[in-house]
């Protein structure tokens, strides 16, 4: 039988990322571009996982297919957990992230407190079952100045204290091993493996 799962994401690394692991799994992977008239739903939930399974859910109600969906972002303490939920839209969704990261240390100017974390959810939604959702972090310390140039949006000034570096400054397979979208997509992958009979 054809197993047919849609990434739930405008985001094409995060697509490329799931393709990556569910397809040597049999699965046939459709991006939201291959999906006609598509609603985007408003992402109004109060946590990571209450976003995730809308932009799943919003898939698997549509077009009745199972759907896979990521939300995920950063939380600094000393900021009341912000960016937080609103990570991809804060100062604007289109600001650069130079610009962010510049503005959020300016905040951390003399702030002794600089631990943060990010967290990543991810939602399974399938026709007629509840929602699976897995939930991970990573703690980290925001940076006094950014570093590093790979990864993307906030990493050059998470810095991630074990391997005394920001996420920006390593390799692809040393942040996965870490992250928090490594271990949610772990999560996940273990799920998969535990229910290949159901799904
Ligand atoms: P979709 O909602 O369409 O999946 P998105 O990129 O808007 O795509 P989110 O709403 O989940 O995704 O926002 C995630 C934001 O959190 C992302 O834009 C970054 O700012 C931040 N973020 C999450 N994980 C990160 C990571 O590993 N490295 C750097 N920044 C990260």
């Amino acid at each position: 039988m054809r197993k047919e799962v849609v990434i739930a994401t405008g985001n094409e690394g995060k697509l490329r990322e799931f393709r990556q692991m569910l397809e040597p799994r049999g699965f046939v992977v459709h991006g939201l571009k291959e999906l006609k008239d598509h609603k985007e739903p408003e992402e109004n939930g109060k946590t990571f996982a209450e976003n995730a399974v809308i932009k799943a859910q919003a898939v698997t109600d549509q077009y009745g297919i199972m759907a896979i969906a990521d939300d995920s972002g950063l939380e600094i303490d000393a900021l009341n957990g912000e960016p937080g939920v609103y990570s991809a839209r804060y100062l604007g969704h289109d600001t650069p992230y130079s610009y962010k990261n510049q503005v959020l240390l300016e905040r951390m100017q003399g702030v002794q407190n600089r631990r943060c974390r990010y967290v990543c959810s991810i939602a399974l939604t399938r026709p007629q079952a509840e929602p699976v959702v897995f939930t991970e972090t990573v703690e980290c310390v925001v940076a006094r100045e950014p570093k590093g140039s790979n990864g993307f949006g906030y990493d050059p000034i998470v810095f991630y204290e074990p391997l005394g570096k920001t996420m920006a400054e390593m390799s692809r397979e040393e942040k996965n091993a870490i992250s928090h979208r490594g271990k949610a997509v772990r999560d996940l992958e273990a799920w998969l493996s535990g229910h290949e009979e159901i799904l």
